[in-house]
């Protein structure tokens, strides 16, 4: 049962890795490593890890060898009678200047990253999120101020009505993913560079979504501020990051990202809805104040 579990995901994981179009990012069963990349800021972050990961394994290695030939050779057996050298001028020189270089490597696409990730390019387009106990809600506000909530569709909700759980099984079919996919998804067009102000309303909230490589906390009475240009059509899912009750984790985020004209025409009828993008909230509006 077990192997048939891992040869299943093996092979899920290479469809994800040759499908070319629609892609749908989340954590996955047995995933090594971080989720695949969708924008230019989650690409470097890989990178960075990579190469950190490259640089800890040749200390460790490096270390350990060292230790390993110290307790052999200079045991008491091997070597009776201790050296008593206290000072070694060129050997204090190599271990301090070397850390210091390795620190420099290491600092050098740290802080580029970290600035490439925090200053916003020139935006095309605002989303304003808001998390909530236990929801976020998104604003629009260079497409008329619409607004929307987004809550979990959680199938298990002992208090959702057989219908909403039949319309829900029907909306996402096999592809439902438990405490990932919300009722209206946030959505955005593709190659666009989005600016995400964050704040909560309540608590501190973190709107994070792996696959674009942010993270940022929502704090009450302050605007923080992230940007992602996802570059692949798709969707995206992440989690609120920042623990804020019993329900934080019954507050995922979905994106999804769809071709310019889909969201132009997206973006049509849901403000022709009287402004008010998505439907209203069936179901799970009632988890607001649990
Ligand atoms: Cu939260």
């Amino acid at each position: 049962m077990q192997v048939k579990k891992v040869f299943s995901t093996i092979l899920g994981l290479f469809g994800v890795l040759f499908s070319s179009n629609a892609v749908a990012s989340y954590a996955r069963d047995w995933q090594m490593g971080f989720q695949e990349a969708a924008t230019a800021v989650m690409r470097d972050i890989n990178d960075f890890h990579n190469l950190l990961l490259i640089i800890i394994t040749l200390i460790t290695v490096f270390v350990l060898a060292l230790l390993v030939y110290t307790m052999w050779r200079f045991s008491a057996k091997r070597n009776p009678t201790p050296s008593k050298t206290t000072h070694h001028t060129a050997l204090e020189m190599i271990w301090t200047v070397v850390p210091v270089v390795i620190l420099v490597v290491i600092a050098v696409p740290s802080f580029k990253l970290l600035y490439f990730s925090d200053v916003v390019p020139k935006a095309d387009m605002t989303i304003k999120a808001t998390g909530y106990q236990w929801y976020w809600s998104y604003e629009y506000p260079d497409h008329g101020n619409a607004s929307f909530d987004a809550n979990v569709v959680d199938l298990r909700d002992p208090e959702m009505s057989d219908e909403d759980r039949n319309m829900w099984k029907a909306k996402f079919g096999d592809d439902y993913k438990r405490l990932l996919d919300t009722d209206n998804s946030l959505v955005v067009p593709v190659n666009t560079t989005v600016r995400v102000q964050v704040t909560a309303g309540d608590v501190l909230h973190s709107w994070a979504v792996p696959a674009f490589g942010v993270k940022t906390d929502g704090v009450p009475g302050r605007l923080n501020e992230t940007w992602f240009k996802a570059e692949k059509i798709g969707t995206y899912y992440g989690q609120c990051s920042e623990l804020c009750g019993s329900r934080h984790g019954f507050m995922p985020i979905r994106v999804e990202v769809v071709s310019k004209p889909d969201f132009e025409k997206w973006v049509k009828k849901q403000v022709a809805d009287s402004g008010n993008l998505g439907s209203p909230t069936v179901a799970t509006l009632t988890n607001h104040n649990r």
